[in-house]
């Protein structure tokens, strides 16, 4: 999850990559109560519009060993439509979808999978899940 920092300072267990202040949950939950913990603690799943940015939170994450985990966009409103959690449409769309070796596309699955993972076999690239399955939350 993602929450603003205060003159680049984050709030413990917060830290600070890039331009955000970041934490990884490690307990897994679905993609909605992801979401919930997220709020809990003053954040919110993971928003990015920044390619940049984008590249130093992959980055981070492989460094760190994470699995698959949520961040904050779904297609559940409305299909093929992705939005962040904060209402903004996405901004960084291809290439930062993954690629199956078949030569298949995410979002896969329209109609089922809705919310939004990085997929670490992927280098954290996205990939639509099924929004009932369980994964951390950045
Ligand atoms: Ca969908
Ligand atoms: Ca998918």
């Amino acid at each position: 999850m993602n929450m603003y920092s205060t003159a680049g300072l984050c709030v413990h267990p917060f830290v600070l990559v890039g331009t955000q202040c970041v934490h990884i949950i490690p307990t897994t939950y679905t993609w909605h109560e992801a979401r919930t913990q997220c709020g809990l603690v003053g954040g919110d799943l993971f928003v990015v519009d920044d390619c940049d940015q984008y590249h130093k939170v992959a980055l981070f994450l492989t460094e760190q060993g994470y699995p698959n985990c949520w961040i904050g966009s779904s297609d559940e409103a409305e299909e093929g439509q992705w939005r962040w959690v904060d209402g903004s449409p996405m901004t960084i769309g291809l290439p930062y979808w993954s690629q199956f070796a078949t030569g298949e596309q995410e979002p896969d699955n329209p109609g089922k999978q809705n919310c939004l993972e990085l997929n670490c076999a992927w280098m954290y690239r996205f990939s639509s899940a099924w929004c009932s399955d369980a994964r951390r939350d950045l």
